[in-house]
C-alpha cells in the first residue's frame, strides 16, 4: 500500500511549496489529489502566499495517475481536473518543480500551472498509451497550446518521454537548472508571480494534416490501434472545439478506453512485467555488472554484447578466429550507425557505446570480468567444452551464463566445479532490441544468482522472467506447439501466407513463416534432429521443414524458404514451388487436403500455445500465469492489447478454449491432449490469475 501524503511550506518568502510525497512514483491516486486539492485552495486563499510551487519528493515528480485505481469504482473526491481548474480559475502563479519524471497525469498536471521548471535530466511523457489509454487531464489540450499540434501529437501517440533539455526547446518547459530544483522554481514564482500564463489561453499552433497523417499510420482501432486513434480524435478536438467542450469530449474517450478490454490487457501487461521480477525465496539484488565477456560473435553474441554495452557494460567480444570477431566488430559498428543515422541514437551515445566494446580471440580475456555469457553454437559438447574452459579461468564470483534456446543448463553447470553460479541466459533474437530475457535456473543456481541475473536484466533495460529448466524452458516450448501445428496446417491444405495473415490479423507483427524464414529454418532444423530421437515413432510429424532445409531453402538468408526474396528485399513473396512441396509431403504421408478456414488456423495455433503455457504453469516452468504471458508479449511480439496467450484464453473463455481443444484431440489426436490445468479451470469456472 502507498501511503498517500502531501505536504504544504508556507516558508518560502510567500511562496507556498506542495510537495506529493506518496512513494514509490508519486502515483497521483484519489487520497494524493485530494490532499492536492485541499493545499491549492490553501494557497488560493491564504493572503501571505503570493504564489505556489508543486513538486515531487524523493528526487522525482510523478508517475501519473495511479494504474490501481482504474479498475475500481470512481471515488467521490476531488479529482486531477478539479484540482488543475482551481489552480487556473485561481488568481495566483502555479510553478512545477519538475525532476526524474513527470509522466501522463503528473505532466498534465504540470501544464496546468502557469510555468514549470526543471531539473536536467528529468524525463517528461505522455505515456498513457502504452497503456492503451489517452492523457486523460489535459494533455491533449493543453499540450497543443504550449508545444504545437505537431509535437503534442508525437507525445500524445508516440507515448515516449523526451528530456528535460527536448522539452525546454519546444516551450514545455520553462526553465532548466543543474541545482536545486524547488528553490529554482520559488525564485522563478517569485520573479514571475504577477504573470499568469495559462496555457488554456494560448492558441494552438499547427493544423489537421498532422493529425490526418497519423490516422492513417495508427494500427486498425480493432486490431490494438483503439488508444491511438481515440488520441488523435482527441487532439482534433483541440482544433474544432472550444477549450471546455474539447476538455470533456477527452474526457469521455478517456473513459471509453479506460474501460475497453485493449487498455484492460494493456495494464495487466504492466503490472505482470513487475510481478515477474518477484520471485518467491529470491532475495532483491542490486546487482550491477560493470565487466563483462561474450564467448561467440555469431548474430547472439554480437547482439548481446550490444546489450551489455547499452547497459553501460564494458564487453570483450571472444571467438576462436580473428576473421569473425573482425566481421562481428563491422557488423556491430554497422547497427549502431544505422541506429543513429535513423535518428534513434546521438552521436556521443553512440561513441560512448562502441568504445565500451573490445574484441579478442584468446579465452584468457574472461579472466577478471564480472559476467560471462556463452553464446557459441547450440550444440550440447561444444557449449560443455567451453564451459570447462571457463570454469578454469573465470573468477571465483563471476557469473556464467550461458544464452542457449533449448540445451539442458544442468547438464551444461555439471562440468563446472561451480554449478550454483551458472545460470541460463536466454536473449531473444536480436538482442540488443527484443525486450525479454529468459532467466533459467538450474536445480543448483544459487537463489542469489537468480536476484543477480534479474537485476542484471533491469540493469540491460530489459524484462527478466525466470524459467524452469526444461526443453525450450517458456517461450521455445511452447513455440514449438505453435509452429507444429502450422505444419499440419500446411499438409492439410492452407498456404504459409494464409497462415501469416491469419497471425497477422490476429496481432502478431508476423506470422510463423516469415518468422521462420527471417530466423533461419537451419536453426529449428538442428533442434528437431536432436528432439527426432526422442519422438515415438508412430506420432504424426511434419516433413515439410526438413524437405526445405534438404533443398537449401534455409529462409532469407538463401534468397528463398517459405517465401522467395528478391535479392537486397526483404519482402516475401509467395513460391509456387512451395506449394507443391507442401501438396507432395501431404501426398506421401495420406494426408488429404482440404479448405481450411481462418477461424481454423487462429485456434489452432494460439490454442496450440494456450495448452502448452497452462502445461508449463502447473509443472511450474513458469512460477504464473503471468509471466508465461510476459514472455510471449515482450518475446514473441505477442498482441500486448491481448495481454499474452493465457489472458486471451481467459477474456475468450476458458470453457470454450477448452471444448475447442476436446475436439481437436478427437480430431487430430495425441498432440491435443487438454492440459489438466486447464481442463480443472475450465471445469470449475476457474482462473490462471486467481
Ligand atoms: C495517467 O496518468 C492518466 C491521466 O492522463 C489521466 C488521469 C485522469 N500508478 O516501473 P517500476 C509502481 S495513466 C501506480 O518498477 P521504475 C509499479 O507498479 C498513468 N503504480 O520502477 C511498481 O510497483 P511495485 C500514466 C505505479 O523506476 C513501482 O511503482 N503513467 C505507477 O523502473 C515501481 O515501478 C505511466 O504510464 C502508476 N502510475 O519506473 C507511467 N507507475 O514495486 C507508468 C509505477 O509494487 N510507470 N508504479 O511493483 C512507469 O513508466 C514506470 O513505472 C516509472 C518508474 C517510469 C514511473
Amino acid at each position: 500500500m502507498m501511503t498517500a501524503r502531501t505536504q504544504l511550506d508556507l516558508n518560502n518568502n510567500g511562496v507556498a511549496v506542495i510537495t506529493i510525497d506518496s512513494p514509490p512514483v508519486n502515483a497521483l491516486g484519489a487520497e494524493v489529489v485530494a490532499e492536492l486539492a485541499a493545499h491549492v485552495d490553501s494557497v488560493l486563499s491564504n493572503d501571505a502566499a503570493v504564489a505556489g510551487v508543486i513538486t515531487g519528493a524523493n528526487g522525482i515528480f510523478s508517475g501519473g495517475a495511479d494504474i490501481h485505481g482504474f479498475g475500481k469504482p470512481t471515488p467521490s473526491g476531488p479529482t486531477l481536473r478539479d484540482v488543475q481548474s482551481a489552480i487556473e480559475r485561481g488568481s495566483k502563479v502555479f510553478v512545477a518543480a519538475l525532476e526524474g519524471i513527470a509522466f501522463g497525469g503528473g505532466l498534465e498536471l504540470a501544464q496546468a500551472c502557469d510555468y514549470r521548471v526543471a531539473r536536467n535530466g528529468t524525463r517528461v511523457g505522455q505515456s498513457e498509451i502504452k497503456l492503451g489509454l489517452l492523457p486523460g487531464a489535459g494533455g491533449t489540450q493543453r499540450l497543443p497550446r504550449l508545444i504545437g499540434l505537431d509535437a503534442a501529437l508525437d507525445m500524445d501517440v508516440g507515448g515516449e518521454p523526451i528530456s528535460s533539455q527536448r522539452a525546454h526547446e519546444l516551450g514545455l518547459i520553462d526553465e532548466l537548472t543543474d541545482g536545486n530544483v524547488v528553490e529554482a522554481a520559488v525564485a522563478f514564482a517569485a520573479a514571475h508571480a504577477k504573470e499568469r500564463r495559462r496555457a488554456r489561453d494560448l492558441a494552438v499552433r499547427g493544423d489537421r494534416s498532422g493529425l490526418d497523417a497519423a490516422r492513417k499510420r495508427a494500427e486498425p482501432a480493432e486490431r490494438g490501434g483503439l488508444a491511438a486513434h481515440y488520441t488523435i480524435d482527441a487532439l482534433e478536438g483541440a482544433l474544432t472545439l472550444p477549450f471546455d467542450e474539447a476538455m470533456q469530449n477527452e474526457r469521455a474517450l478517456f473513459e471509453k478506453l479506460r474501460d475497453s478490454e485493449q487498455s484492460k490487457a494493456r495494464r495487466y501487461v504492466f503490472f505482470a512485467e513487475r510481478e515477474a521480477s518477484k520471485v518467491p525465496g529470491v532475495p532483491r539484488s542490486s546487482y550491477k555488472a560493470k565487466t563483462a565477456a561474450v564467448i561467440g560473435s555469431g548474430t547472439m553474441g554480437g547482439g548481446i554484447s550490444m546489450a551489455l554495452a547499452n547497459g553501460g557494460i564494458d564487453v570483450t567480444v571472444i571467438d576462436v578466429d580473428a576473421a569473425l570477431v573482425q566481421r562481428a566488430k563491422e557488423t556491430i559498428a554497422r547497427n549502431y550507425d544505422s541506429t543513429f543515422r535513423k535518428g534513434r541514437l546521438a552521436q556521443d551515445e553512440m561513441e560512448r557505446r562502441l568504445a565500451r566494446l573490445h574484441y579478442s580471440t584468446s579465452l584468457d580475456a574472461i579472466a577478471g570480468v564480472d559476467l560471462i555469457i556463452e553464446a557459441v553454437f547450440e550444440e550440447m559438447d561444444v557449449k560443455k567444452d567451453v564451459f570447462r574452459k571457463i570454469d578454469k579461468l573465470a573468477r571465483p564470483d563471476a557469473i556464467l551464463a550461458t544464452n542457449t534456446s533449448t540445451l539442458d543448463i544442468d547438464a551444461i553447470a555439471a562440468v563446472t566445479s561451480r554449478p550454483e553460479r551458472v545460470i541460463g541466459t536466454h536473449f531473444f533474437s536480436p538482442a540488443n532490441v527484443m525486450k525479454l530475457l529468459e532467466i533459467v535456473r538450474g536445480a543448483k543456481t544459487s537463489s542469489e544468482l537468480i536476484g543477480d541475473a534479474l537485476s542484471l536484466a533491469k540493469q540491460l533495460g530489459k524484462v527478466g522472467v525466470v524459467a524452469g529448466n526444461c526443453d525450450g524452458f517458456i517461450g521455445n516450448r511452447m513455440l514449438a506447439h505453435y509452429r507444429r501445428e502450422g505444419d499440419f496446417l500446411l499438409e492439410e491444405g492452407a498456404t504459409p501466407q494464409q497462415i501469416d495473415r491469419v497471425i497477422r490479423e490476429f496481432g502478431l507483427p508476423m506470422g510463423p513463416y516469415a518468422m521462420v524464414d527471417l530466423a533461419g529454418l537451419d536453426i529449428s532444423w538442428r533442434v528437431r534432429k536432436r528432439r527426432n530421437a526422442e519422438r515415438p515413432p508412430l506420432r504424426r510429424y511434419s516433413k515439410v521443414q526438413d524437405r526445405m532445409c534438404e533443398l537449401g531453402r534455409f529462409g532469407q538468408k538463401t534468397g528463398a524458404g517459405f517465401y522467395k526474396y528478391e535479392s537486397g528485399n526483404r519482402a516475401p513473396i509467395p513460391d509456387p514451388d512451395v506449394e507443391e512441396l507442401i501438396r507432395s509431403v501431404a501426398r506421401e504421408s495420406g494426408i488429404a487436403q482440404r479448405e481450411i478456414t481462418d477461424d481454423e488456423i487462429r485456434k489452432r495455433c494460439i490454442y496450440a500455445l494456450v495448452n502448452e503455457g497452462a502445461n508449463v504453469v502447473a509443472d511450474g516452468t513458469a512460477i504464473r500465469a503471468s509471466d508465461v504471458d510476459v514472455v510471449w508479449v515482450y518475446g514473441y511480439a505477442f498482441p500486448s492489447w491481448r495481454g499474452g496467450p493465457l489472458r486471451y484464453a481467459e477474456t475468450t473463455g476458458l470453457r470454450a478454449v477448452y471444448d475447442d481443444i476436446v475436439a481437436f484431440q478427437k480430431q487430430h489426436g495425441v498432440y491435443w491432449t487438454p492440459s489438466p490445468l486447464l481442463a480443472q479451470l475450465a471445469t470449475s469456472g476457474g482462473s490462471f490469475f486467481a
